[in-house]
């Protein structure tokens, strides 16, 4: 179409009249609303209209770092791919690509604000009570689809080519499983929580249970990943859910994605003590493990379901399926406890406990995200539903 620039609100509209055939004469106007980490976000709307359309722009850097960053425009081009391979397979609750434009790094998305970001609807304590089951749901049909329980091997190969994302993913081996696990310069580690930090980087078994983690994220494809299943990736609205970002996917273990939304869930776990009264962060937390469990059951359920008309008459063997699942459980443990000490003392936190303002109750959630971290990477093999839910039930304060 035409050559790369960043969009300002004037070029996102312009690209909203050509790719959604907008004429001259339909007045549009637009905003940019971008909170992320990476992109420039616009939406684009008719006045009188409540549904527009989601411009999503790559800048050449990094945009919470800036250009000090530089990262590769063809993420947009990466994203978009994985977003209409998944929306393939789980139309329900996949965002909807209109439209991509890979020279400028651009996409065309659907709308989602009548949606509310599912990390907000959590620190608001509004109730989804869909969410979990609908998240497991989602990540049974894209892992399935997208694994070797579907895919032939040339199919397989392929995919794992097409949706290369070597930038990405060398991103979040440095700052999911590098990183925090050492004094390095690009962590953000508040002065309340640096002793418990440096006990853990003196940690060395730990870090070598963390070594196995970032090794199989490296070497286990076994699924095209969303790669950042964050809360703040999943949007909700009553009785429905579309997930969105996936810019850091690519190929990797399942439980990687698990893992990612099981911390996410725990880190708001561990934010309540600094929130809420006790009676009522404490029911707030009860709901958290019961999500937990929810999801890697509508997960596993679904994915049993799906694994069932396999063609792969090795893997379709009766009884591998509950011994996958099994590792992909081990796995989520392992990955949720790196994600929770990345969002505490690496580079990207989450709001759910920098939110706290009084740093003296902000610091005691810290430290219990920490520790629980420390204790899902070092417990991962030996615990099973019933014995985390045993587990979480310990930690509710
Ligand atoms: C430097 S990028 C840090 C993080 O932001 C994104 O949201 C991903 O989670 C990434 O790891
Ligand atoms: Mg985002
Ligand atoms: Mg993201
Ligand atoms: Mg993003």
């Amino acid at each position: 179409m035409s050559q790369y620039r960043i969009f300002k609100v004037e070029d996102a509209i312009a690209y909203v009249r050509e790719a959604a055939g907008q004429g001259g004469e339909v007045p549009l106007q637009g905003e940019e609303i971008g909170d992320g980490n990476l992109n420039q976000v616009f939406r684009v709307w008719k006045p009188g209209e409540s549904r527009g359309f989601i411009v999503k722009q790559a800048l050449p850097y990094i945009r919470c770092i800036g250009e000090s960053w530089p990262l590769t425009r063809d993420r947009a081009r990466i994203e978009a791919q994985i977003l209409l391979r998944h929306g393939s397979v789980c139309p329900e609750y996949t965002v909807e690509v209109l439209h991509h434009d890979p020279e400028l790094s651009v996409m065309l998305l659907e709308d989602l604000s009548d949606h509310q970001v599912w990390r907000q609807a959590l620190l608001e304590d509004a109730s989804f009570p869909e969410a979990a089951a609908q998240l497991g749901r989602y990540l049974a049909r894209v892992h399935y689809h997208s694994s070797a329980f579907h895919l032939d091997y040339q199919a397989q190969q392929a995919a794992q080519i097409a949706f290369a994302n070597p930038e990405l993913m060398a991103i979040t081996e440095e700052v999911f499983f590098v990183d925090p696990f050492r004094d390095h310069e690009r962590n953000n580690v508040e002065p309340l929580i640096r002793a418990e930090a440096e006990q853990q980087w003196a940690d060395a078994a730990l870090k070598v249970k963390v070594a196995t983690l970032k090794h199989d994220f490296r070497c286990k494809g076994e699924a095209l990943l969303h790669g950042d299943l964050h809360t703040g990736s999943v949007m909700v609205a009553a009785g429905k859910l579309k997930v969105i970002d996936a810019e850091f996917g690519g190929y990797g273990p399942m439980g990687f994605d698990l893992g990612v939304i099981f911390a996410n869930l725990l880190l708001n776990f561990c934010s309540q003590p600094g929130r809420h009264p006790a009676d009522a962060g404490q029911r707030y937390q009860h709901r958290r493990i019961e999500e937990i469990l929810t999801l890697w059951r509508s997960f596993k359920a679904d994915f049993v379901t799906l694994e069932a008309k396999s063609p792969d008459p090795a893997l379709a063997e009766p009884g591998y399926v509950q011994a996958f699942m099994r590792r992909v459980w081990r796995d989520a443990l392992g990955y949720a406890g790196c994600e929770m000490v990345r969002r505490t003392i690496g580079i990207a936190h989450v709001v759910d406990l920098d939110g706290i303002e009084d740093p003296d109750r902000r610091a005691p959630c810290q430290r219990q995200a920490l520790a629980l971290g420390r204790t899902l990477v070092m417990e991962a093999e030996q615990l099973d539903e019933e014995q985390l839910r045993v587990l979480l039930l310990e930690w509710v304060s």
